[in-house]
């Protein structure tokens, strides 16, 4: 396939060296991607302390008593609100896509760097709306993070008049944030790669973040208008999600709107959502795979394709979220039939990491242990996603604790441990120092252990019929004092792996000075982001000239090579072997 002359440009960015232009107002793609990650990490954590204080509350119901019912559901929404949009897609692509894109695609930087410091402006901005939501009268809104009306925008929801508002607002201010640095992902995935680096032969992770970014283009507007009518709705009296309401005896104005309408359009956003989080889950944590195995992908164009189609599918099994709506049977037979189908991809993607474990030379480095977590949670995150898919499965156990335990396992934290697996494995091209070893496995498994005792037994909450969204259970007839227990146990964990999180932080920052100074390429990886002339990259990343790519992402232990891995850059000696593409010799 072409690649577009325009990357030729081997002319190098001249750096205004003044410190605002270089740190704070900064066109270079990786110092953009810092600022993303540490103000998605920043609210990430704000949005930690409020599962921890939501917790506490359910685990030791009469002990604690800082958090009130209405609280509860303001932080139940601002909690997961924060942890899908605020943190995972903003650290995904914001982070990880800034920094890997161009450095990965031997590109200069993203083609539009003005709009990419727009766009972590922006991004900021609707943080900052987000968290002043706290300090309005009546305070954040506690329609959960689905921000279903009626009841998001009727008195007697908290945050029903300011709090609700500044949500919409943030979020639309977000999806502005997210279009400008979108373009650019896409743009720069299709225009600026180097000479010789063909679609096919980009490594996993660019895929998985260029195809989360298309999906993120088509998701987001159907959250866009949504946000637009409801905050008209909450304000100006329209009525087009609003059905004729009487409210605490009051008839409103309210008539003739769908609310149903907002649902189709929320999970429309909703379920690609899922997969613009995961897709760049499975492409990084495919390049973590294949360089700490030291073999090559397990059919790589078959992850390609499965992308792609996992990407196409997720658009067409949003009404999976839906079944309890009233809405016809057949049509939820039509989205159980569309939601086992995207099965098949996912199930082979599964496969494919498997096989590249096979037999491999593995080395259970930090990222690696991360990487292998990830492979069992997503595992056991999809096993009870085929329950939930299935309309008459699903039917008893929607707004139980076992939808908790599901999305939670397949979305929180599966992802989290690739996005913690990919900051150690960076780490050292990022900030040019080592982290501590001994404390990256003591995270590891605080954080893979830990993340098992409170999720696991949620899925058996929920089959006991313990609801979702409940601040207390009391003395409930049907469910056994068992449920009290295990909640107090739940509890617990959570605040292990809350505490283990704090290991993870002093460790990055502590490296930052102590730790020693990383090598250009400690993995002895193949992709072009560690094959740069200096480590941190300067602005511009190449030097005077860019690299040339011969070869595909994953030669590892080539037969015959001398070493066992040849990078992307590195021509093709038609004696060894190796330069393979997509796995056929040549
Ligand atoms: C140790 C980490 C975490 C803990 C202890 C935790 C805890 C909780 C708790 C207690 C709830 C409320 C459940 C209920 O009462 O129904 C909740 C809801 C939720 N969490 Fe987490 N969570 C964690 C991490 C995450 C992550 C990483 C994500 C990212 C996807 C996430 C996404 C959500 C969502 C979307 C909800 C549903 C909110 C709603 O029902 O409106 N959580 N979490
Ligand atoms: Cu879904």
């Amino acid at each position: 396939m072409a690649y577009v002359a325009i990357a030729d440009r081997d002319a190098p960015i001249h750096d205004p060296h003044t410190f605002f232009r270089m740190y704070i107002w900064s066109q270079d793609h990786k110092v953009i991607a810092i600022q993303y990650s540490i103000v998605a990490i920043f609210v990430g954590l704000v949005a930690l302390v409020l599962s921890g204080l939501m917790r506490l509350q359910l685990g030791f119901p009469e002990q604690f008593h800082f958090v009130d019912p209405n609280q509860y559901y303001q932080f139940i929404t601002m909690h997961g609100m924060i942890m899908v949009i605020y943190l995972l897609t903003a650290l995904f692509l914001g982070g990880f896509g800034n920094y890997l894109i161009p450095l990965m695609c031997g590109a200069r930087d993203m083609v539009f760097p003005y709009m990419n410091m727009l766009s972590f402006w922006v991004y900021l901005l609707a943080v900052l709306v987000l968290l002043s939501s706290f300090f309005v009268p009546g305070g954040p809104t506690g329609a959960g993070w689905t921000l279903y009306p009626p009841q998001a925008v009727l008195p007697g929801t908290p945050g029903a008049g300011l709090g609700i508002i500044l949500m919409l607002a943030s979020l639309a201010i977000f999806i502005v944030a997210f279009t400008m640095g979108g373009l650019n992902y896409v743009t720069t995935v299709l225009q600026a790669r180097c000479k010789g680096m063909t679609l096919m032969r980009m490594p996993l992770s660019v895929w998985g973040i260029f195809m989360a970014t298309i999906l993120g283009l088509l998701a987001f507007p159907a959250l866009l208008v949504s946000a637009v009518m409801m905050t008209l709705d909450g304000t100006i009296g329209t009525s087009f999600f609003m059905p004729a309401v009487s409210s605490m005896g009051e008839t409103l104005d309210h008539q003739g709107g769908s609310p149903l309408l907002f649902q189709h359009l929320f999970w429309f956003f909703g379920h690609p959502e899922v997969y613009i989080v995961a897709l760049p889950a499975f492409g990084i944590v495919s390049d973590l795979l294949s360089t700490h195995a030291r073999k090559n992908i397990f059919g790589y164009r078959m992850m390609v394709w499965a992308i792609l189609a996992i990407g196409g599918l997720s658009f067409v099994v949003w009404a999976h979220h839906m079944y309890v709506s009233g809405m016809n049977p057949y049509f939820g037979f039509f989205f159980a039939t569309t939601t086992l189908i995207i099965a098949v991809p996912t199930a082979i993607k599964v496969y494919n990491w498997v096989l590249t474990l096979w037999k491999g030379d593995i080395h259970l480095t930090v990222p690696m242990l991360f990487a292998i977590g990830f492979i069992f949670t997503f595992i056991h995150g999809g096993l009870t996603g085929l329950f939930l898919g299935n309309v008459t499965v699903d039917l008893p156990l929607s707004d139980t604790y076992f939808v908790v335990g599901h999305f939670h396992m397949v979305m929180g934290v599966s992802p989290i441990l690739v996005v913690f697996g990919a900051i150690y494995h960076w780490y050292p091209k990022i900030t040019g120092r080592m982290f501590n070893e001994t404390l990256g496995k003591v995270h590891f498994w605080l954080t893979f252990l830990g993340t098992y005792a409170i999720y696991l037994p949620m899925h058996y909450l929920g089959i006991l019929g313990v609801p979702r969204r409940y601040y207390a259970l009391g003395d409930t007839e049907f469910l056994p004092d068992s449920v009290h227990t295990i909640n107090a146990a739940i509890t617990i964990a959570a605040l292990v792996v809350a505490g283990s999180v704090l290991i993870f932080l002093y460790n990055m920052i502590v490296s930052l000075k102590k730790g020693a100074k990383a090598p250009p390429n400690p993995w002895k990886a193949t992709t072009l982001e560690w094959q740069t002339p200096d480590t941190p990259p300067k602005h511009g990343n190449w030097g005077p000239k860019l690299p040339v790519v011969h070869r595909w992402a994953y030669d590892y232990s080539v037969p015959g090579a001398p070493d066992d891995f040849i990078p992307q850059n590195e021509p093709v000696n038609p004696e060894l072997g190796g330069g393979r593409d997509h796995g056929v010799h040549h």
